[in-house]
């Protein structure tokens, strides 16, 4: 450790005011650590938090700096609202226009995001099905075999007038180039669209909002929303269906499948998580990030003799590996790797001491790791071209798909060695839980179907009958502005009790874990009589993790098969299913929300929405674009209240079913499930 750094590190953090720990998260661990870097003087997002103040224009959407006339800012002030609205930019922007602007760069943002992990991930793909890089094989090809229709490639051929199967090389390559070219192709629409319910792409088709290439629709977002383009919040809006739908049924719905087909795709998986995974006595290696391109070899790398043996030959007792944020997610749920913790753990994983390589790709990654990272032995690694750091304690090391296991086994090499480098400042707190992860499409139809019976008509049937009251998508990230953790569990603990069924990912996914709420045993201590008795019947958690951010893109197709299996649905916005980002922070957040309202779902996220300035936008995202598709956006401040508005909205879809009566257990027979599905 360099300790004039160090010294520099502690010397700013004195100055400044401390959160608390108790205050700051309702886990101990994180509490702990929290506590842990006060002592040692470095300052943590916690601690920044309470030094820096959201700016009030900026929180209100209002505030446009497309032009170098601006910034110009258009705060919404107690009188307005007694009077017409004449708040205008220099150019005359309105603060519709200015709010409904900012909110479209968010949902680019958001969209190229997701999209271009989703990019790297084909274009691996690509070079997998030329044969140009031989680290990675097609493991699940039954999900190549399943998507291949997507994109009109065939997976039989007529010889002989006979039909036989294509060779699976010959399928991925057609595969993999047709995937890459949805990025760029100069017309038509999204291939990808098909895979939505009937009436859900009639209704886009409707309204004009079916993507065409996704970078195009990142391009065209930016376009509109520069100076002097488009005045007219609902076409900015109409813009955000359309590049958002690029990503849910796109970007990143083809990243899940292309990963999938890859790495092979998730099933239930029993591992543990929080920073007590660490292991002082191992090699700790921490994986954060999104993309498991790299992560992917990192495990396997971490996994073999060479590796292991090495990390004995230094003093380790083996090799530990950790993910944080969504990278952890995935090598969760394909490998059962536990994850160390979620968004705002990641400084402390580091402050434990024992963290000799935290290996980093993109997105979510704090640049002030770096100094962190300074005060300890820790190797922190970048890998993508993209996301370098500027300070020079850190080392870049540019994953290539093409030599990607010397790649990955450079780097367990380099955390390995730096293992005799750790200080005297080690400290892990005992804190892990057991969890079950790794839920997917298939693996719901598996436990709630049963092997002979395989469909999610029983899932239908459940929820028909009252025993399940509905589902509830609670995903996203975590937010320094909000305790950490707090709203996820609350929230989802209240949802269980009144016997709604919870889908997650991402950071709320690790934080459903770090607190038990992914173990078959919560149903038990946690749920309503219907959930419970569901869950305690088939042995399912009663939160279902169903994998990193990307991976909402299962949930929308987890509701697709609910339709497909028969029922009163006949579309996603009949299901009475809701969505809900209680801790969000990222643009990649409003993507994702914008896509969910575009496809028919009630969307609710915590604290605030960037549109409170412009409320005739926001009452356009809260009501009018319900009657487009079905969804609709809402806030919530408190868990609280965000579990009766979700519950709510699902009561009122329940009721539009006509199955609101359902919820006294009467069993449905064929009759009654008829009248139903003719209603
Ligand atoms: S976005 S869910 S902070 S990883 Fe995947 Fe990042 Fe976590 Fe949000």
């Amino acid at each position: 450790m360099a300790e004039e750094a160090k010294e520099k590190v502690v010397k700013v953090a004195k100055e400044k005011k401390l959160a608390d720990p108790v205050a700051a998260s309702i886990d101990l661990a994180t509490q702990i650590m929290i506590k842990r870097a006060q002592e040692l003087g470095i300052d943590t997002v916690f601690d920044r938090a309470e030094n820096m103040k959201p700016c009030n224009i900026g929180i209100q959407g209002t505030c446009c700096k497309v032009c170098a006339m601006g910034p110009c800012r258009l705060p919404l002030t107690k009188s307005a609202g007694d009077g017409p609205d004449e708040r205008k930019g220099l150019c005359g922007a309105t603060a519709n226009t200015i709010a409904a602007r900012n909110f479209a760069r968010m949902v680019a943002a958001g969209t190229s995001a997701h999209s271009d992990h989703g990019r790297t991930v084909a274009e691996v793909f690509l070079s997998v099905a030329r044969k140009e890089s031989h680290d990675y094989k097609i493991k699940d090809p039954l999900r190549l075999l399943q998507i291949a229709p997507c994109f009109d490639v065939a997976t039989t051929v007529e010889v002989d007038g006979q039909t036989v199967d294509r060779e699976i090389d010959e399928i991925a390559l057609e595969v993999a180039e047709k995937a890459i070219a949805e990025w760029g192709k100069p017309e038509g629409t999204l291939s990808y669209l098909k895979r939505a319910p009937q009436p859900l792409q009639d209704k886009w088709k409707k309204h004009g909002v079916e993507p065409r290439a996704i970078d195009r629709e990142v391009v065209d977002i930016m376009h509109r929303t520069t100076m002097g383009v488009d005045q007219d919040y609902k076409n900015i809006v109409k813009q955000c269906t359309r590049a958002s739908l690029a990503d849910g049924w796109g970007g990143a719905m083809m990243a899940t499948d292309l990963q999938d087909v890859m790495f092979g795709r998730p099933t239930p998986i029993q591992s543990e998580v929080n920073l007590g995974i660490m292991k002082q006595d191992h090699v700790n290696i921490l994986i954060h990030g999104h993309e498991p391109v790299l992560s992917e070899m990192i495990v396997a790398a971490s996994q073999s003799k060479e590796m292991i043996d090495h990390a004995k030959s230094v003093g380790a007792k083996g090799i530990q590996l950790g993910g944080i944020c969504c990278t952890g997610n995935e090598i969760l749920q394909r490998h059962g790797v536990p994850p160390a913790g979620t968004f705002l753990q990641q400084e402390l994983a580091i402050i434990t001491g024992a963290c000799d390589a935290m290996v980093v790709d993109v997105q979510c990654v704090f640049q002030n790791l770096a100094n962190v990272a300074k005060c300890f032995h820790t190797k922190l690694i970048t890998t993508h071209p993209m996301a370098k750091m500027e300070q020079e304690n850190v080392i870049h090391i540019e994953f290539d798909e093409h030599h990607a296991m010397e790649d990955a086994k450079r780097i367990v090499r380099m955390a390995i060695d730096n293992f005799k480098n750790r200080g005297a400042e080690v400290m892990i707190p005992k804190i892990k839980s057991t969890q079950i992860a790794g839920f997917g499409v298939e693996s719901i139809e598996y436990h709630l179907g049963g092997t002979f019976r395989g469909s999610y008509y029983t899932l239908n049937d459940n929820i028909i009958n009252g025993r399940i009251r509905g589902l509830g998508a609670v995903v996203g990230c975590n937010n320094a502005r909000t305790q950490h953790n707090n709203f996820h569990i609350t929230l989802v603990k209240e949802l269980i009790k009144n016997d709604v069924l919870v889908l997650t990912t991402g950071c709320a996914g690790i934080a459903c874990g770090m607190h038990g709420m992914l173990t078959p045993e919560t149903a038990g201590v946690y749920c309503g009589p219907g959930l419970k008795e569901v869950c305690e019947t088939v042995g399912i958690p009663p939160v279902l993790h169903l994998g990193s951010c990307v991976d909402n893109t299962r949930i929308l197709l987890a509701a697709t098969e609910m339709i497909k299996a028969g029922g009163p649905w006949k579309d996603l916005c009949d299901i009475p299913a809701v969505g809900a980002a209680p801790e969000w922070m990222s643009e990649k957040a409003i993507a994702i929300g914008q896509y969910v309202v575009s496809s028919g779902i009630y969307t609710i996220f915590g604290g605030y929405l960037p549109i409170d300035g412009a409320p005739e936008f926001r009452n356009y995202l809260f009501n009018e674009i319900e009657k487009l598709y079905g969804g609709r956006w809402d806030v919530a401040e408190t868990p609280i209240e965000m579990a009766q508005k979700m519950i709510a909205q699902i009561d009122k879809k329940r009721k539009e079913l006509g199955i609101d009566k359902a919820r006294d257990r009467v069993l449905m027979d064929m009759a009654d499930r008829q009248k139903l599905e003719a209603m």
